[in-house]
């Protein structure tokens, strides 16, 4: 039996709609890897469509939770990161890293703060600058192309795209310092859907896509880097993590149309589990 991995998520907890963590803790745990969660605030629900939710900002707990791990000696093969409310709280995630990072574990950071071509209406249009700092300091970041374009500094375009544009795209992203990237949203036509990874070491771009469904499903990117970040934990490499990822997010989304569920309300990922652990080769 080889060591059970373990990983802290730090993400809100939106307690309805299924995405931060409460879909990053049991897709990571479906891998059989730990998770210890840092919630960075508790809102009734997400904020994407949804209005009248409740904020509790948890800013000030982060740091203690830190200290007295480390008074524990607790250590993580991976540090995963998601919606990040503030400004400050980019630099107390920002912090953690400095703390926790070995040579050997992972930091992945997932920059949620916009889609569409837009940021989302509670962030400040200089979020993105901080949130592209906090990007230096990953070894694998998960951004969609507004995500992208908003930390490049770049127009956002209506795709569909070319391979040179999206190959550009990874190699910028790479060059703010991560390793490896996976960018979401990737698609040449109007059929297909899906994303593009880049191993900045090996120089390999490869890409994942599946049939496109209609409809802007929420949470979509959070299960989709949940899984990612759970396959890289089973070290998968990350052609094939990206692979099982897309299938893992297009299957949840599938289900959800099917059922005619509220786009708001998140996916049903949670009986595309079972699969995703054979995948996982559990
Ligand atoms: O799914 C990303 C996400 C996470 N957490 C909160 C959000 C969103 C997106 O809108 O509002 C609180």
């Amino acid at each position: 039996m080889q060591r059970q991995k373990r990983i802290a998520a730090i993400h809100d907890i939106s307690c309805f709609g299924k995405c931060s963590l409460t879909v990053a803790l049991p897709i990571i745990s479906a891998a059989g890897v730990e998770v210890s969660a840092i919630p960075t605030a508790v809102l009734s629900t997400h904020t994407g469509g949804l209005t009248g939710y409740t904020y509790r900002d948890l800013t000030e707990d982060i740091l203690p939770i830190i200290d007295h791990w480390q008074s524990l000696d607790l250590k993580f093969d991976a540090l995963y990161t998601g919606f990040l409310g503030s400004f400050e709280q980019l630099d107390i995630v920002s912090e953690i890293f400095k703390r926790l990072k070995t040579p050997e574990n992972l930091i992945i950071v997932d920059p949620v703060m916009a889609d569409n071509g837009e940021l989302y209406k509670i962030f400040p249009v200089d979020f993105p600058a901080g949130m592209k700092k906090l990007c230096t300091q990953a070894d694998v970041i998960v951004p969609n192309i507004t995500e992208t374009v908003l930390m490049l500094g770049e127009p956002y375009l209506e795709g569909p795209y070319t391979p040179d544009y999206i190959e550009g795209l990874l190699k910028k992203l790479a060059a703010l310092g991560a390793r490896q990237v996976v960018l979401t949203g990737v698609h040449f036509d109007h059929q297909k859907l899906g994303a593009a990874a880049y191993d900045s070491q090996s120089g390999e771009i490869s890409y994942a896509f599946s049939n496109w469904i209609e409809g802007y499903y929420h949470g979509t990117g959070d299960v989709f880097a949940s899984a990612l970040t759970a396959a890289l934990l089973r070290d998968i490499d990350l052609t094939k993590a990206t692979e099982i990822a897309v299938d893992f997010t297009v299957g949840s989304i599938a289900r959800t149309k099917e059922a005619g569920t509220d786009i708001r309300f998140g996916v049903n990922f949670e009986e595309g589990l079972p699969k995703l652990m054979k995948q996982l080769g559990l």
